[in-house]
């Protein structure tokens, strides 16, 4: 399925040894792709003093060394990811993935980026966050001229500041960036620093949103806010694999926000500090805990806890529409209508019109309901106790007493011990003080018809 392995070992042998050829090095590197969504281990370099970071559903761009300098190849094309199973968008991202593959690099590197650009129009990568000299900074026609379509341009500067950044083109951005094309980038501390604390777990993650009408493959790049599509890392839940840890373990979630909105990102059964942001280490006397923290648009926050708690804790973004998938939105609201008897009526009109919401919308996750080809349900995913009702950017912190260090393996549901689950009350239950019920309205009554992928018809 990929050639990542054999990728690994080339790197490893460059880091190692340096052993490639004079001739070689004055060649470009080789570009190097990957083809699964699925989370790909950290890449340890030999002898590197700190944790690698691993990229959720995405993977880290090996380098090679060539006289001091660590050079990497981005390549800026077409890709087909899959956003969850079931469904594949038509994107643009780097090296075979949207995102790009993460830079992972130490403070004070020199840092040799080569950009290939196999889309059919030209692009920039603009480096953000970083301190680096004026015509590196990657905004087309301001700092460079734009890397034709065919051509490929040299960016070189010292990774001067520790801390979590992004990439993403500077040319034709709206299309550009609404087409999946961004990346992340983190320099760890060259030793130790008084603000960034050595981790056990060290996840990393881009927010990104796509307007993909059911039925088809290629985002609609105008949408400004109503995007049917909520992802991390260019998935949606079910799609999204999962954080798993050690019970005890300190861990560091790095995520920044390259959608058109912002996203309170918020996690179950434990606090954080937010502990850096794309501005650099927070100093410790000026952190304070939360559980939900917004993560602003062009904004990176970076969390830190100590996962004391074992279970399985979700980890979502707190906006419940960004925790749906496509066909969540444009549906009237149902609650307290009473279809008896008129279903029928209508299906004499449209044969297959469906009763959505009457009693909230929980029913649509067990429902099963056909969809168009290439789309996800809106809320969707099973847990051992039943379906999920999530979508879109929902995942879960997995921890464990027993997940071994450096083992980012999925370990299955979590079982609670006995007598530590909510349960059913089965003893006497007390008559409740009640509102009085609503009165539903007497006479004519107005009913509006959708199906998925139909205009509205309005009956009378
Ligand atoms: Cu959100």
């Amino acid at each position: 399925m990929t050639d990542r392995r054999r990728f690994l070992t080339s790197a490893a042998l460059a880091v190692a040894s340096g052993g490639v050829a004079r001739s070689a090095l004055a060649a470009l590197p080789e570009a190097q792709s990957q083809s699964s969504a699925a989370t790909q281990p950290p890449l340890r370099a030999d002898g590197a003093a700190y944790n690698p970071v691993v990229t959720l559903n995405g993977w880290t761009l090996p380098w090679r060394m060539n006289g001091g300098v660590k050079e990497f190849h981005l390549v800026a094309e077409p890709v087909v990811r899959e956003i969850a199973p079931g469904m594949v968008a038509h994107l643009w991202g780097y090296n075979g993935q949207s995102p790009g593959p993460t830079i992972e690099v130490v403070e004070g590197d020199r840092v040799r980026l080569f950009v290939t650009n196999r889309l059919p129009e030209h692009t920039t990568i603009h480096w953000h966050g970083q301190r680096l000299p004026n015509g590196m900074d990657g905004v087309g026609g301001l700092n460079q001229p734009q890397i034709p379509s065919g051509k490929t341009f040299v960016y070189e500067f010292v990774a001067r500041r520790p801390g979590t950044f992004m990439y993403h083109p500077h040319a034709d951005e709206m299309v550009q960036m609404a087409m999946g094309m961004m990346g992340f980038w983190v320099t760890h501390p060259k030793g130790r620093h008084p603000h960034v604390a050595p981790v056990d777990r060290d996840f990393c993650f881009l927010l990104n949103a796509y307007d993909i009408e059911p039925g088809s493959y290629t985002p609609k790049i105008n949408t400004m806010l109503d995007h049917n599509l909520w992802t991390w890392n260019s998935r949606a839940f079910p799609g999204i694999d999962t954080l798993n840890v050690r019970k005890g373990d300190r861990v560091r979630i790095r995520i920044g926000n390259l959608t058109m909105t912002n996203h309170p990102i918020h996690i179950h059964g434990h606090e954080f500090e937010v502990t850096g942001t794309d501005g650099g280490p927070v100093p410790k006397t000026m952190r304070w805990p939360e559980v939900t923290t917004d993560v602003a648009v062009g904004q990176m926050r970076q969390i830190e806890f100590i996962a004391d708690e074992e279970g399985d804790w979700a980890f979502h973004c707190h906006k419940s529409h960004h925790t749906m998938n496509a066909m969540g939105h444009d549906v009237p609201t149902m609650i307290g209508v009473d279809h008896r008897g008129i279903v029928g009526r209508i299906n004499r009109l449209i044969p297959d019109y469906m009763v959505m919401g009457e009693r909230g919308m929980a029913d649509m996750a067990e429902m099963e309901m056909p969809l168009p080809d290439n789309t996800l349900p809106m809320m969707t995913g099973q847990g051992p106790y039943g379906p999920l009702e999530m979508g879109g950017m929902f995942t879960v912190l997995k921890v464990r007493r027993d997940q071994k260090p450096g083992d980012y393996r999925d370990p299955g549901p979590y079982r609670q011990p006995p007598r530590t689950q909510a349960y059913e009350w089965t003893g006497v239950t007390p008559e409740a003080t009640r509102a009085p019920a609503a009165q539903p309205a007497q006479g004519d009554m107005e009913v509006k018809v959708r199906k998925p992928g139909s205009n509205a018809h309005e009956h009378h």
